[in-house]
């Protein structure tokens, strides 16, 4: 399998992936590695996408958030499990990673941190400027002897708690994750997003529009909210993990990751919806389910957006198949000149930096228009007897149509939808402790133009 993802990747370099012919290939040989089926029930958050925690309270500009840390055990697609730190959403159950906080620019934002921990811990807020703790400005602890012992104030182990405060000045994508001992606490779990939207339409946006499309204060920087993403990055070194659960020290100089995680799940429970029942611990999924992007309708229809940020300490050369996306910011900043000139630029991989975060614009549409009568896809389709069908696979390369597979195989294709692999390039970041074609992999998920079939 690692052999025929390296053939892969040299075609993908080189060629479209818009082409059905490839697509199947995909497809085929993807799939063929999931087990996974949709569940039918929806869930409170969306199905799919960004599943936003908002503030309560403190008014429509002042969102108070309650983050409580808690201790608990994630699925890791090998069988094993991971004990874990993290952030809970106010003061419910464990949950990895920490809830998604979404906040509008302008927002005095409130952050109280309850502690349950057996020490020390804290938030840092990256990006923001002007931190207040507890109504102060927030600071690293000093020892007294030359050293901290955090990047910020801290709320005290078992029960403490500390407010911290600021002004969420700018849209964007940001961590927010704890300053104490961060090569422990923040490996452990204590990490999560928080996204800042345009408080409102920016100059020049369309008629109609809702700040809530645009990722920035740019007219240029709309999006379809219906089809916004998350790809948050992480990793996880079982014996350290292993070592804090039994209370023992663990020497960093020791630290080699065996797990990695997109919004802290490995494939395939990268795909399952939101919320999914069995895990319970771990609700963001990652599935980028996307419409065709109509081409025709280009002042109504919009991109999908997808939010990254790695938390963890190594390059993730993240890469989404099928397309290259439109990198319109990084590290809660858009891409613009000094005097608001478009900087954005067209990417195929992701390479993002631990720490950093990036916004990608993306589209998918029919390149070439195959359609089986009047444009049929140029290169031979093999016969299914010469296919290895994956369970995603709709038994048809085009778009929108299912084809009658033959009898035994199972398929979960709902309307002759596509999947399209996005990945960490970095084979060796795809893998759960040697289980290869696991780790930070996700579909996008292209379903045929409206109306379909797709339920
Ligand atoms: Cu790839």
């Amino acid at each position: 399998m690692m052999r025929g993802n390296a053939v892969m990747h040299g075609k993908t370099r080189t060629r479209s992936l818009r082409r059905p012919a490839l697509l199947v290939a995909l497809t085929l040989v993807w799939a063929t590695m999931a087990t996974f089926t949709p569940a039918a029930t929806a869930e409170t958050p969306p199905r799919v996408g960004i599943a936003c925690t908002t503030g309560v309270g403190g008014g429509a500009t002042s969102p108070i958030f309650n983050l409580t840390t808690k201790t608990g055990y994630i699925s890791l697609p090998d069988g094993n499990t991971a004990f874990m730190w993290g952030y809970s959403s106010g003061f419910g159950a464990f949950q990895h990673p920490g809830p998604v906080l979404c906040v509008n620019a302008g927002d005095t934002v409130t952050v109280i941190l309850h502690n349950t921990l057996p020490e020390a811990a804290s938030i840092v807020f990256p990006g923001q400027a002007n931190v207040l703790a507890n109504g102060t400005p927030a600071q690293p602890q000093p020892t007294g002897a030359g050293a901290i012992t955090s990047l910020t104030n801290t709320a005290a182990a078992g029960g403490g708690t500390i407010t911290y405060s600021f002004l969420a000045a700018n849209p964007g994508t940001f961590l927010y994750e704890s300053g104490t001992n961060p090569e422990k606490q923040v490996r452990m779990g204590l990490f999560g997003a928080l996204i800042v939207r345009p408080s409102a339409v920016p100059t020049g946006g369309a008629a109609g529009s809702t700040a809530g499309e645009y990722a920035y204060n740019r007219a240029d920087s709309r999006f379809n909210p219906s089809e916004e993403f998350m790809v948050l990055l992480s990793e996880i070194d079982p014996y350290q993990h292993q070592a804090v659960e039994g209370g023992k020290a663990f020497n960093m100089n020791n630290y080699h990751p065996r797990y990695w995680l997109i919004n802290g799940r490995g494939f395939p429970d990268s795909i399952a919806d939101n919320g999914a029942s069995w895990l319970p611990s771990q609700p963001y999924g990652a599935l980028a389910q996307v419409g065709e992007f109509d081409r025709a309708a280009a002042t109504a229809d919009q991109p999908g957006m997808a939010r990254y940020l790695n938390v963890g300490t190594e390059d993730y050369p993240f890469h989404p198949h099928g397309n290259n996306g439109l990198v319109v910011g990084r590290d809660g900043r858009p891409l613009e000149g000094t005097g608001g000139e478009d900087l954005s630029f067209e990417k195929f991989a992701i390479n993002i930096g631990p720490g950093q975060t990036w916004d990608v614009i993306f589209k998918w549409y029919d390149a070439e228009g195959y359609d089986p009568v009047t444009n049929p896809v140029p290169v031979t389709v093999p016969q299914m007897a010469n296919q290895e069908i994956g369970v995603f696979y709709s038994g048809s390369p085009y778009l929108g149509t299912k084809e009658t597979l033959p009898p035994g195989i199972q398929s979960v294709n709902q309307c002759g939808e596509y999947y399209i692999i996005s990945h960490n390039h970095a084979l060796f970041q795809i893998t759960s402790w040697g289980t290869n074609m696991t780790g930070p992999i996700t579909y996008m998920r292209i379903d045929p133009p409206t109306p379909n079939n797709c339920g």
